[in-house]
């Protein structure tokens, strides 16, 4: 029988994009269970061009899942998850909660799908949406030249922080669009007044180097998570990461500059041969044409665009990338979705 699944947190705006994908794909689900708050139940959604109930977040929702989707705020997770493995599932979790639990394997499966089968926990955890936005790349050049240093600025989009995200940076384009503003200190903040949303500076016509929450000595959650997930997902836990994240007036698809050392000496010649045949990226490498990725094409796709790939002139083992995905996409609902066929293919194996 195809395995029952569940999806935790589904009327969110990653559980929406999920729903999209898995009526995409393979139909390989037997039931899809939509779960979601209490408020939300009763809702009805489309998912595989039926329309389906959202039934309460309870134990009983998930009686018969095999497979559950979580895409819920962390302390949801840290509350639901272990329900739902005590009540049989195998649960792939999309929050920050169980990400670096060592009995817990973090996943991506075009770098290191052999981990999703050891789950001491029963838990598998898909990555925040900056690391996948970057890793599928990197983790195929790393398996040909050996990644040894890691330096990254991220352009992230303002739906990583969700539709209060989307809604702030749409209310400030309106306040600010067809005048001067821009000019002179203060302008913009000026223009959009109380309207910050969950940024702590004027998104629109801005740029502002913060994005998650306050660590110790300055380091953001969100640096400190690429730092962690990268070493993880990669297997080399001593790795050096340096990350800056920084927040763009972009709607969705997160973008990073990437400094990557490696091993052994590298070729721009060399690493657009791995790119152009790694599984899940698309090499869009052509200056002289003005061939690059940038958000507005790469939104609404699946792979990790890459593009502005050059040897660093002061050191012949190191790549200089920019790296493009959406950050709904493979960032968060696609990754969610591959993780489970991989589950699946395994329960009916
Ligand atoms: C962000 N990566 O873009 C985060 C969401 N987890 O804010």
């Amino acid at each position: 029988a195809k395995p029952q699944l569940a999806v935790v947190g589904a009327t969110g705006a990653v559980g929406s994009v999920l729903l999209g994908i898995l009526s995409e794909r393979a139909d390989i689900w037997g039931e899809i269970r939509l779960i979601a708050s209490p408020r939300s139940a009763g809702r009805k959604l489309t998912v595989r061009g039926a329309e389906v109930e959202v039934v309460a977040l309870s134990e009983e929702a998930f009686d018969g899942i095999d497979v559950a989707m979580f895409d819920v705020p962390d302390e949801v997770s840290a509350q639901w998850v272990p329900v739902a493995v005590s009540k049989g599932a195998v649960v792939i979790d999309n929050a920050g909660t169980f990400r670096l639990d060592p009995d817990v394997p973090l996943v991506v499966p075009e770098v290191n799908a052999h981990a999703a089968r050891v789950r001491p926990r029963g838990i598998i955890a898909s990555p925040n949406c900056t690391t996948l936005s970057m890793i599928v790349a990197l983790g195929a050049l790393h398996a040909e030249y050996g990644l040894s240093e890691l330096i990254v600025s991220s352009y992230q989009a303002v739906s990583g922080v969700g539709k209060a995200g989307v809604d702030t940076l749409r209310a400030q384009l309106s306040a600010v669009s067809g005048t001067e503003l821009g000019t002179t200190p203060g302008d913009v903040r000026r223009a959009v007044g109380d309207t910050l949303g969950p940024f702590p500076a004027p998104i629109a016509l801005n740029v502002v180097p913060w994005a998650g929450s306050l660590q110790e000595d300055g380091w953001s959650s969100e640096e400190l998570k690429i730092r962690d997930e990268s070493r993880k997902i990669l297997g080399l836990p001593e790795l050096p990461v340096t990350a800056t994240c920084v927040r763009v007036p972009v709607i969705t698809t997160h973008s990073l500059t990437v400094h990557a050392r490696f091993e052994n000496e590298v070729t721009v010649g060399g690493a657009h041969e791995i790119l152009a045949a790694a599984p899940g990226v698309v090499l869009s490498d052509d200056p002289a044409e003005g061939e690059y990725p940038t958000p507005a094409d790469v939104v609404g796709t699946d792979p990790t665009w890459v593009g502005r790939v050059r040897r660093s002139l002061d050191d012949p083992r190191a790549l200089e990338l920019f790296v493009c995905g959406d950050n709904l996409r493979k960032g968060a609902a696609l990754n969610t979705a591959q993780v489970g066929e991989l589950v699946a293919a395994e329960l009916q194996g």
